[in-house]
């Protein structure tokens, strides 16, 4: 756990008097867009002839292909995103149900996926596309009514010298400094995503490492002159950020306290690999999101859109397959409240909504009866949903807990909803 504390840095989990606004993202949203993009997705996790398993936006690390720095820059000059569409992203996240979309301004490699005037080593100034995609992707969020917000790797620049893993000289071979880095690159260009792009709703900064305050502080800082609304997630690091940001691909068993999210994704990828077939279907998707949920937090689903801006379309059907459901029932997903019962149980899972107890059932249950364990609260009925029908069914106490009959049928074909009225909150 000290390892992850390291990695990801500590986070506030307490909902301060000020972040109240702020936090409104996720206790209205719960449920956000993800996406890992960058001149990696171009390799696609193959250099050559070789495909190398694992972290693709990681590729030009040693641990994966160990792509020298002048190599790697050069991959710039063929990045072309003509497919990149970005009224389409956000209209996928909208049918997905999503509330917002937060994306890689810059990951770990250096390169920004925007118009820096802070360093060259940029998508406008190094590729014969020359456009910003973040502007498009920015104002095509507002279109649909969807939060918007960066990723930013605050730590870590493997290009820049100074950077954290990065080069300890610079292009003359005179040594440089973690502070070179934070005063010519990182403090910059989080000056200008916090600026250029409107109001944003995020910034998510990743893995601090053993990043000094000071440094976290001053990002911090400028994110709040510059968008007092917008969160900054925990992995800001030393406990600056406004909410907890869980392990990569973790969803919790027992519910967790404070304001916090679960980052997942579509397949078992960030970035796009061209292998990684491993696509979660709609209910899986849909399990996951309801296990945050039910859990206290909010769940952001990622997508790697490939090099040429296009999203992989498995990725596609499933979100909007979820999403339809989401848009059927979502009573059971938004500004809802965790599950009493603090963990899942056998046949699925449970969110609150003032008075209303909702069960997600994902596994209908063969004998016709859904047990419920003791509640404080006491039943007053249950109905079982179907779109906007909602039809009574029987049920009994014993030793404390409630037995539900149920049709022998589910009514739905990927999760079917009981609606529980409580006699109090
Ligand atoms: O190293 C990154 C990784 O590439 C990816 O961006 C994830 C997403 O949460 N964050 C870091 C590892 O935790």
């Amino acid at each position: 756990e000290q390892g992850m504390n390291e990695m990801w840095g500590e986070s506030t989990v307490k909902l301060r008097a000020e972040n109240a606004e702020r936090g409104q993202l996720f206790n209205d949203g719960n449920y956000a867009m993800f996406i890992h993009w960058g001149l990696y997705s171009q390799l696609g996790n193959q250099v050559g002839d070789k495909t190398y398993y694992g972290i693709g936006e990681w590729i030009m690390n040693p641990r994966m292909a160990g792509i020298p720095i002048p190599e790697y820059k050069k991959l710039a000059g063929t990045f072309n995103p003509q497919q990149f569409d970005a009224k389409f992203i956000a209209k996928l996240a909208k049918d997905a149900g999503m509330k917002y979309i937060v994306i890689t301004s810059k990951h770990h490699d250096g390169f920004a996926m925007y118009d820096s005037k802070a360093c060259d080593f940029n998508i406008v100034n190094s590729t014969p596309w020359k456009k910003d995609p973040m502007k498009e992707l920015a104002a095509a969020c507002r279109a649909e009514g969807l939060g918007f917000g960066f990723y930013y790797s605050h730590n870590q620049d493997w290009t820049f010298p100074g950077g954290g893993r990065g080069p300890t000289v610079d292009e003359n071979g005179n040594p440089a400094t973690f502070e070179d880095y934070f005063t010519k690159k990182c403090l910059p260009q989080v000056e200008e995503i916090t600026s250029n792009y409107g109001p944003i709703e995020l910034v998510w900064f990743d893995t601090p490492g053993k990043m000094p305050k000071k440094y976290v502080q001053q990002l911090v800082d400028v994110v709040r002159k510059n968008q007092p609304n917008a969160l900054v997630s925990g992995r800001a690091g030393h406990g600056l950020g406004d909410y907890q940001s869980l392990g990569d691909m973790e969803v919790p068993h027992k519910n967790v306290k404070g304001m916090w999210e679960a980052v997942d994704t579509t397949n078992d990828s960030w970035a796009y690999a061209w292998y990684d077939e491993y696509w979660k279907t709609p209910k899986e998707i849909l399990r996951r999101l309801i296990a945050c949920v039910g859990r206290g937090g909010t769940y952001m689903l990622n997508i790697g859109p490939r090099g040429d801006g296009s999203v992989p379309e498995r990725a596609a059907r499933a979100l909007r397959e979820s999403g339809e459901w989401i848009r059927t029932y979502p009573q059971v997903v938004y500004a809802a409240e965790p599950s009493p019962w603090e963990h899942a149980l056998p046949w699925g899972d449970a969110t609150v909504k003032g008075s209303k107890l909702y069960l997600s059932v994902f596994e209908w249950p063969t004998a016709g009866k859904l047990y419920l364990p003791g509640l404080k609260t006491k039943i007053i009925a249950a109905n079982l949903l179907k779109k906007d029908q909602s039809n009574p069914l029987e049920f009994s106490e014993s030793n404390g807990w409630t037995i539900l009959e149920l049709p022998p049928v589910a009514p739905e074909k990927l999760v079917s909803v009981i609606e529980i009225d409580l006699a109090g909150t």
